[in-house]
C-alpha cells in the first residue's frame, strides 16, 4: 500500500476575521503536508471552520446578524486567507454542511449505542469564549469579582438539562493510550500535562445544550443541540467520509496521522476526542501536535484585545514566502514565538537575500557569463568539493529525522547551515579569479555550487513553494525532478543543460524612506 498521510489544522471559529495565529497554524500545517507529499506520501490535508456554538450566537447578536450570516461572511475570509498563504489543502470543511451534520449524528448514535450517553442535569461553570466547561476548582474569583477559568476567560453559571458523555469511564483507557503511544501528543510536556489532568480524575462531560439552537440537533431529542466541541472534533472524520467507514477515503486515510492545533485546545484533542472515538468504535488518531502562540512583540493577540495583526496585510508587506519562512524558521515549532517588523526584515535580508539569494545570483550570473548559461561538465572533485556535496547529500536524512517529530525549524536550520557552508566554499574557491587561470576548475566550482543550490531549493519547497520553484526554474530542474527522491547524491544536476537567464529570487527589504 502507498504511504499515506492525513493531516489537519484545527477548524477556526469564524466569529471574526482570521488573525495571525490562524495563518501561522495554516502555514505550518501546509509546510508539513507539502514536505510529506514531496517525500512520496499520498497526503490528504484538511482545514475548515467551526461554525456552531454560543460564541457564534453571541457575536452575531452583537453585530445584528444571524449566526448563519456571520459565519458565511467570515468563512469567506478564512477561505481567502488559506489561499493567500498558499496552502495546499485538499478540502475545506464547514461544520454547517450537510455531510457534517450526518457524520456528527452518526458518531453520537454510536456513542449512545455503546451506553456512554445519558440524560441528566448540568450545573456548573461555562466559558463561552473557550466553549468549555470548567470544574469549580479550576476557576478563580478575581479582584474585579469576575470568575475566570484556567485560561483567564470569564465563566458563567449554567444550569440546564443536558445529555452527558461517560468520560469518567475512559480514564484508564486514556492513560493506557498515553503509555502505549508516548508521542500521542507532542511536545512531550503537553502530554505530561494532559496525563496529569486525566490522572486527577475525569468527570462525565455535558455534551448538549438547550438554551440556544445554533448547532446540530441531538438524534432523538431535538430540544437539544450538541455541545459545539462534539461536532467540531468530528470534522476530522467527516472530512474523510465518515459515517461511510467503508468508503475508499475513510479506509485509506483514517486514522489521521497528525492533528496540528494550538496549545490552548490540547485537552479537547487529547482527552475528549480519543474518548469519543473509543466509545464510537473508531480508531484514534496517531498524533496531536500542539504549536505555541504567537505574540506581537511579546503581547498576546486576541480578538477582544483588538491588537490583531491582519495576515493579509503582513503577506502584502513582506510577501507570502518570506512570511512563511520567517514564522517557521524563527519560532521553534511547539514553542511560543514573537514577531516584529525588525525580526521579519532581519530574516529576509540575512537568510534569504544575502545567504541564499546572493549565492544563487552570483554563481548563476557567473555561469551565464563564462559558460553562456550551459552547466559545465565537472572535473575531478577536490576535497572541498566533496565536503560541500556530502553536506548537501546529508540534508534529506536530517530533514526527515527532524520532520518525524514535526521539528520544522530544525529542517530549516540544517538547510541554512549548508547554505552558510556553501557561501564559505564559494568564497574560498573564488571562482571569479579562475576565469582566466583555470576555466575548467571554475566550471567545476560553479557546477558544485549549482548542485548544492538544487538540493537546497528542493528542500525549501515546503516552506517557500513559489520562490523555490523559481530557483529550480533558473537551474533548469524539470518539474518532475523536484521531489525528495532526487536528493542525497545518487542523482546530480545535469551537466550540459541550458540555464535561463538568472533573475533575483529573494529581493532585499529596503526600508521605505520616511515621509
Ligand atoms: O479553538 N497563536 O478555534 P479558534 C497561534 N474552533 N495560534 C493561535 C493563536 C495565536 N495567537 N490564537 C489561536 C478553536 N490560535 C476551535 C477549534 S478544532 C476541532 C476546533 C490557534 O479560532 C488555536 O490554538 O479559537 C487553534 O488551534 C486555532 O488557532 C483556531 O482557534
Amino acid at each position: 500500500m502507498a504511504k499515506r498521510f492525513y493531516i489537519t489544522t484545527a477548524i477556526a471559529y469564524p466569529n471574526g476575521a482570521p488573525h495571525i495565529g490562524h495563518a501561522y497554524e495554516a502555514i505550518a500545517t501546509d509546510a508539513i503536508a507539502r514536505f510529506m507529499r514531496l517525500d512520496g506520501y499520498d497526503v490528504f490535508f484538511l482545514t475548515g471552520t467551526d461554525e456552531h456554538g454560543q460564541k457564534m450566537v453571541q457575536t452575531a447578536a452583537r453585530e445584528g446578524l444571524t449566526a448563519r450570516a456571520l459565519a458565511d461572511r467570515n468563512v469567506a475570509l478564512f477561505q481567502a486567507m488559506v489561499k493567500r498563504m498558499n496552502c495546499s489543502n485538499d478540502d475545506f470543511i464547514r461544520t454547517t454542511e450537510e455531510r457534517h451534520h450526518a457524520s456528527s449524528k452518526a458518531i453520537w448514535e454510536r456513542m449512545a449505542a455503546n451506553g456512554d450517553i445519558y440524560l441528566s442535569k448540568y450545573a456548573g461553570w461555562y466559558s463561552v469564549r473557550d466553549e468549555a466547561f470548567y470544574a469549580e476548582k479550576e476557576t478563580t474569583l478575581g479582584d474585579d469579582q469576575v470568575r475566570r477559568g484556567p485560561t483567564g476567560t470569564p465563566v458563567e453559571w449554567v444550569e440546564e438539562e443536558s445529555w452527558f458523555f461517560r468520560l469518567s469511564a475512559y480514564q484508564q483507557k486514556l492513560l493506557d493510550l498515553y503509555e502505549r503511544v508516548p508521542d500521542f501528543v507532542l511536545p512531550r510536556e503537553r502530554l505530561n500535562e494532559v496525563a496529569s489532568f486525566v490522572r486527577g480524575g475525569l468527570q462525565d462531560l455535558s455534551i448538549s445544550r438547550t438554551t440556544f439552537d445554533w448547532g446540530i440537533p441531538v438524534p432523538g431529542d431535538e430540544r437539544h443541540i450538541m455541545y459545539v466541541w462534539v461536532d467540531a472534533l468530528t470534522n476530522y472524520i467527516t472530512g474523510v467520509g465518515f459515517p461511510d467507514t467503508e468508503s475508499e477515503s475513510f479506509k485509506k486515510y483514517w486514522p489521521a496521522d497528525l492533528h496540528v492545533i494550538g496549545k490552548d485546545i490540547v485537552r479537547f484533542h487529547a482527552v475528549y476526542w480519543p474518548a469519543f472515538l473509543m466509545s464510537a468504535g473508531v480508531a484514534v488518531p496517531r498524533r496531536v501536535f500542539s504549536h505555541g502562540f504567537l505574540f506581537n512583540r511579546g503581547e498576546k493577540m486576541s480578538k477582544s484585545v483588538g491588537n490583531v495583526i491582519d495576515p493579509f496585510a503582513l503577506a502584502d508587506a513582506y510577501g507570502v514566502d518570506p512570511l512563511r519562512y520567517f514564522f517557521l524558521r524563527e519560532v521553534p515549532f511547539g514553542q511560543d514565538g514573537n514577531y516584529s517588523h525588525e525580526a521579519i526584515v532581519a530574516r529576509i535580508n540575512a537568510d534569504l537575500a544575502n545567504d541564499l539569494g546572493n549565492l544563487a545570483q552570483r554563481s548563476l550570473s557567473m555561469l551565464a557569463k563564462a559558460f553562456k548559461g550551459v552547466l559545465p561538465e565537472p572535473g575531478d572533485f577536490t576535497e572541498a568539493d566533496a565536503a560541500i556535496l556530502a553536506a548537501a547529500d546529508a540534508l534529506v536524512g536530517k530533514a526527515r529525522d527532524a520532520m518525524a517529530t514535526q521539528q520544522i525549524h530544525r529542517v530549516l536550520e540544517a538547510v541554512w547551515a549548508v547554505v552558510a557552508e556553501a557561501n564559505r566554499y564559494f568564497a574560498g574557491e573564488a571562482p571569479w579569479a579562475l576565469a582566466k587561470t583555470d576555466p575548467a576548475r571554475q566550471g567545476t566550482v560553479l557546477y558544485v555550487t549549482a548542485e548544492v543550490i538544487r538540493q537546497v531549493a528542493i528542500l525549501a519547497q515546503p516552506v517557500m513553494p513559489t520562490a523555490s520553484a523559481k530557483l529550480l526554474d533558473i537551474l533548469a530542474v524539470p518539474a518532475e525532478a523536484r521531489d525528495f527522491a532526487r536528493l542525497g547524491g545518487h542523482e546530480r544536476i545535469a551537466p550540459g543543460s541550458q540555464l535561463p537567464a538568472p533573475a533575483p529570487v529573494f529581493p532585499r527589504w529596503i526600508e521605505p524612506a520616511a515621509e
